[in-house]
């Protein structure tokens, strides 16, 4: 097969600046076109600007760049789209229809979507959640992605379009920060524990919610695209896990390093958004697909995200 051509969209957020420098690793500098709709000081080129509502900018990017691949990463997360819900839909889920037109018309080679536990709600089952059960989220998030879990499903079975896709559970890393999300205090947590040795959290102390460490969302996030097409079982979004804490117990592990550091409670809106997400994930069918298995736990995380903070904070 030739050299993938790929797009990352959103390539600026939380997860799409250490993805997008993953598959540059991968495929080479140039193979990886980055965009979105703002442009970092440190941005790595070859980058591009685009807003995902612009469909013609679209267009011609992948035109352009004779685009073979797309990494959608570009999205609002749980709780900043709870202040806008209808540029939340039209963002979330217009920028993906609009994507995943192009790979059907261009006969694109892949598509990455990510979908997230926010797709779950109160009706779901809360401990080892399985891969198939009643969603019923309660955020315009978790709507969008459910929504768009549909329409990969559907442009894969209507069209063929080898569309694939991870239900993120909270993603916590050294390198870059989240906004907006509700699992953004245990990223946060590590930063204010270095820097001021103490951390007020949104979430109420016993708020178990299922995470993972950024290695692993990047090794499962490229493991899944390099699977055969055949392994591939599932064309909506694969339950994935690592592990699961609560505020109490992230703060627990972190004293083992800063004993000094200590935590407080003062849960907001985001407490009721993560209430009805779910405490633990049955990943059972990407490790048995594409062979899924985390590298960290909750103690190897900190160790590293401690070690790598220093260094850079
Ligand atoms: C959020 O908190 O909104 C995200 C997610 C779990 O998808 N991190």
């Amino acid at each position: 097969m030739s050299q993938p051509k790929i797009l990352v969209t959103g390539a600026n957020g939380q997860i799409g600046r250490v993805l997008t420098e993953a598959l540059r690793k991968i495929y080479g500098t140039e193979s990886v076109l980055a965009t979105d709709i703002t442009k970092l000081p440190v941005t790595v080129e070859p980058f591009e600007f685009l807003d995902i509502l612009n469909n013609q900018r679209l267009r011609e990017l992948v035109e352009d760049h004779k685009i073979t691949q797309i990494y959608h990463l570009a999205a609002i997360l749980s709780a900043n789209g709870e202040w806008n819900p209808i540029k939340t839909w039209n963002i979330n889920l217009n920028g993906l229809l609009a994507i995943l037109e192009l790979a059907r018309e261009k006969e694109m080679d892949k598509v990455f979507f990510p979908s997230t536990i926010a797709v779950f709600g109160n009706t779901t089952p809360r401990v080892n959640t399985p891969q198939d059960v009643p969603l019923l989220p309660t955020t315009v998030y978790g709507m969008s992605k459910s929504t768009g879990e549909l329409w990969c499903n559907y442009y894969h079975q209507r069209y063929g379009v080898d569309v694939r896709s991870l239900r993120y559970p909270g993603i916590i890393g050294w390198q870059s920060l989240p906004a907006g999300g509700t699992t953004d205090y245990a990223v946060e947590i590590y930063h204010e524990a270095l820097k001021n040795g103490q951390y007020e959290c949104f979430l109420s102390e016993n708020t178990r919610l299922p995470m993972m460490y950024m290695d692993d969302a990047i090794k499962a996030t490229t493991d899944l695209m390099q699977a055969p097409k055949e392994s591939i079982s599932i064309r909506y979004g694969y339950n994935l896990a690592a592990m699961s804490f609560t505020p109490s117990e992230i703060a627990e592990e972190i004293k083992k390093h800063i004993p000094e550091f200590s935590i407080t409670y003062k849960p907001d809106f985001r407490q009721q958004i993560a209430a009805s997400w779910t405490e633990s994930i049955d990943d059972s069918m990407a490790r048995k697909d594409w062979n899924w298995k985390p590298d960290f736990n909750l103690s190897s995380m900190t160790l590293d995200m401690l070690h790598h903070l220093k260094n850079t904070l």
